[in-house]
């Protein structure tokens, strides 16, 4: 027997005996794949489908994604066309979740449900690039988990001063922790936010070492990984489903494969923890709806006279923010010709990749 509470499943949301659903049974994603829900259940690890009437019809619930703790029936008679697979019925109320715009379908795609932590994972070459870890750090706040830096690949050669320095400028409260999964050094600083029963996302870049990270943790090698472009250090995108899994030390990690797109998605909260310094600069303007270009008594344009606050900063979250609108916008059904344009990228995408995630 698995016990689900070694894989987080909360206690309170245990079905109760006594219940209606007392026939149901829990069970946590921890991978999704085309119309297949691979789960963990008391009896180890199944396939389950949604059940149509509870996820296909007006007004159905949330699809589950990795990291959701859900509520499914038992694979029936194995003669019938089901055989084998469980239904799902239930996506449990979820404490965290990580989203991004999914320009192909308009609308927000939950990438993992229910960390502790979110891990944002850059490597300290040519691929760390500050608006880039602004963009996680957002999407992180916005999950409702604890964002955590991580600096990958320390051991490599040269100074990774400024970088470290740039990377904790932008982090503000989120602790930045510099690492290598290679020799092993400052894995330790990990250690409090590896809890046994609770959950870890790796989200980042292809290439940045997020699979890496995990076997080290393990001391094996329960994921694939996979080199990089030595003149870019672009990865070749490994890792091609996301998946939960549990490491020796009790703790729940989700490994991801590296997003070429992370649009906001409805991030507005996630914006005002990353950029507190900006926000409290937009309510200082002389006037209310200041667009912080000519009017008289900007804060903004104050604070980046100054040298307070850096342009790159200034216009990355002025980027993010107008992101965030648009997808608030395309939640009430107003579709944007950003969007128009971002679709019409994504489908170049889609013919070029088959693992478009
Ligand atoms: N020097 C050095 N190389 C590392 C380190 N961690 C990972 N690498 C290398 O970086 C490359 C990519 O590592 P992966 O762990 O596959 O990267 P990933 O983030 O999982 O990439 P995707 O699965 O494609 O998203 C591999 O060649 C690793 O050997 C490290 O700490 N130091
Ligand atoms: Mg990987």
């Amino acid at each position: 027997m698995t016990n689900l509470l070694e894989y987080g499943f909360p206690q309170e949301l245990m079905p109760r005996e006594d219940s209606a659903g007392a026939a149901l049974v829990p069970a946590r994603v921890s991978a999704v794949f085309k119309e297949r829900w691979q789960l963990v259940t008391p009896e180890g690890e199944r396939y389950g489908r949604l059940k149509a009437k509870e996820y296909y019809y007006e007004g159905g619930q949330d699809f589950p994604t990795t990291g959701d703790f859900v509520l499914a029936l038992p694979a029936g008679d194995p003669a019938s066309e089901t055989a084998g697979d469980w239904q799902i019925v239930k996506t449990l109320p979820r404490r965290s979740f990580f989203a991004r715009m999914d320009t192909w379908h308009a609308m927000g795609q939950a990438v993992a449900a229910n960390m502790d932590v979110a891990f944002a994972v850059q490597s300290l070459n040519e691929n760390f690039n500050v608006k880039r870890l602004e963009r996680y750090l957002t999407l992180a706040w916005n999950s409702g988990a604890r964002p955590v830096v991580l600096l990958t690949k320390a051991d490599l050669p040269g100074d990774h001063r400024a970088m470290v320095e740039q990377a904790e400028n932008a982090a503000g409260e989120a602790p930045v922790l510099v690492l290598s999964a290679k020799t092993g050094q400052g894995m330790e600083q990990l250690e409090p936010y590896l809890r046994p029963r609770t959950t870890a996302a790796f989200l980042g870049s292809s290439g940045v070492g997020k699979s890496s990270l995990i076997n080290a943790l393990t001391g094996e090698e329960v994921m694939d990984t996979g080199g990089i472009r030595e003149d870019d250090a672009r990865g070749r995108h490994t890792t091609t489903h996301r998946q939960l899994l549990r490491l020796p030390s009790g703790v729940l990690v989700i490994d991801t494969p590296g997003m070429r797109e992370l649009g906001m998605w409805d991030a507005q909260a996630g914006l005002t923890a990353a950029f507190p310094d900006v926000e409290r600069l937009l309510g200082q303007c002389r006037f209310r709806d200041c667009r912080h270009e000519q009017e008289p008594g900007c804060a903004v344009r104050a604070a980046l006279e100054s040298g307070e606050l850096s342009p790159q900063r200034w216009k990355n979250y002025r980027q993010l923010a107008g992101e965030s609108r648009a997808s608030q916008r395309m939640k009430q059904g107003q579709p944007s010709r950003a969007l128009a344009k971002n679709r019409r990228q994504a489908s170049k995408y889609k013919k070029k990749f088959t693992d478009f995630t």
